[in-house]
């Protein structure tokens, strides 16, 4: 019999080699419960995420556009259950989960607590959020915990298009009428900075950071990881001709990568904390939504119990 500082360092030097940890291989409850934690933020955000873009799927000016925004918002749900499913591979019910989540225990993205007010947002929420997003998953296609890794490997794809078809959008606007321009350049100023608030607090404000990359839960530091999507995103923004909200955003020659300015983390907490514009908006929706969708659960189950009964006679 193992004892625990054994086991712990079994584990450690598996997750060091690159070995992936599996549902049923034995790992400390601090691992456990920091994924548990993770992924399940994880999953609301893609869940909670559906409802600012869901808002505009009866009002996209095309049929086109109405036909790809339904199939980007449906596979954020997809996404959502993905992660749902990963969490309870760590021994979690999806209820309790979910419950956590309608309390406000858990959290999810800061970034869905923002309105859509217009067309372009949609375009800024596709280039500068999924921008931002598969920034941060890329590096979660390795994570050291199987059924998250593999479950992100997926989600990345689908990502990519999502962001494709953002700045597409913004790319149309861009060469669009003078107001077409001004709705443009209106929502990358008010998308900008939440999207850079996805990454999470500066690394020395992070808690679990240290833990997480020791685990390889995470590889990049949500510093390092803000400072690529500020050079992708000051690159991209050029073929759009439109400009980024940052008077302190400047290439820097010494270092090779663009400088710029402090974000107001008095915001963010704020939004962290349920006091952003939407987050009660954003709650009340995703509550009605699970008691409206009561039926469809119990008739599954009810189903799924008279099939039980009738093959096993
Ligand atoms: N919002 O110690 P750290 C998407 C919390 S998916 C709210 O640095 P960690 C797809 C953090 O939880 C977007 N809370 O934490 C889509 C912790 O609090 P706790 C979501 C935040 O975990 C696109 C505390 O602050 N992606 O967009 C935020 O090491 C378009 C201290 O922070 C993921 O969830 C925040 N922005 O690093 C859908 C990716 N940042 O838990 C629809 C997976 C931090 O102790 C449309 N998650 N906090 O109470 C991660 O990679 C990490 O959890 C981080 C945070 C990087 C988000």
């Amino acid at each position: 019999m193992l004892t625990v500082q054994e086991a712990e360092k079994i584990f450690q030097q598996k997750i060091d080699h690159e070995v992936k940890i599996e549902p049923k291989d034995w790992m400390p409850d601090a691992y456990r419960k920091t994924l548990v934690r993770q992924i399940s933020q994880h999953a609301h955000s893609e869940i909670v995420g559906m409802l600012p873009e869901g808002n505009w799927i009866t009002r996209a000016p095309t049929l086109k556009r109405k036909a790809i925004l339904l199939a980007k918002v449906q596979d954020e749900a997809g996404h959502g259950l993905y992660l749902y499913c990963a969490a309870e591979t760590l021994g979690t019910a999806r209820e309790e989960t979910i419950n956590d989540l309608h309390s406000g225990k858990a959290k999810y993205s800061s970034i869905f607590n923002y309105p859509t007010l217009t067309w372009a947002d949609i375009g800024a929420i596709g280039w500068l959020v999924d921008g931002a997003a598969i920034l941060n998953q890329v590096m979660l296609c390795r994570a050291s915990y199987g059924p998250y890794a593999r479950a992100m490997v997926r989600i990345c794809k689908e990502e990519s298009f999502h962001q494709r078809q953002g700045f597409e959008i913004l790319l149309i606007l861009s060469n669009g009428t003078k107001e077409q321009k001004e709705m443009c350049q209106d929502a990358i100023n008010r998308w900008y900075w939440p999207s850079l608030m996805m990454f999470g607090p500066h690394d020395s404000e992070s808690t679990h950071s240290g833990q997480s990359t020791q685990w390889k839960i995470k590889r990049l530091s949500n510093d390092d990881l803000r400072q690529k999507f500020v050079d992708m995103i000051a690159e991209q923004v050029q073929v759009l001709g439109m400009t980024i909200p940052d008077k302190d955003l400047r290439w820097n020659e010494e270092r090779k990568h663009f400088d710029f300015g402090e974000i107001n983390w008095e915001e963010f907490w704020n939004v962290v904390n349920g006091n952003g514009p939407c987050n009660k908006e954003r709650l009340e929706a995703r509550k009605k939504a699970w008691e409206e969708g009561a039926w469809v659960r119990e008739a599954a189950t009810e189903y799924a119990e008279k099939r039980e009964r009738r093959i096993r006679g």
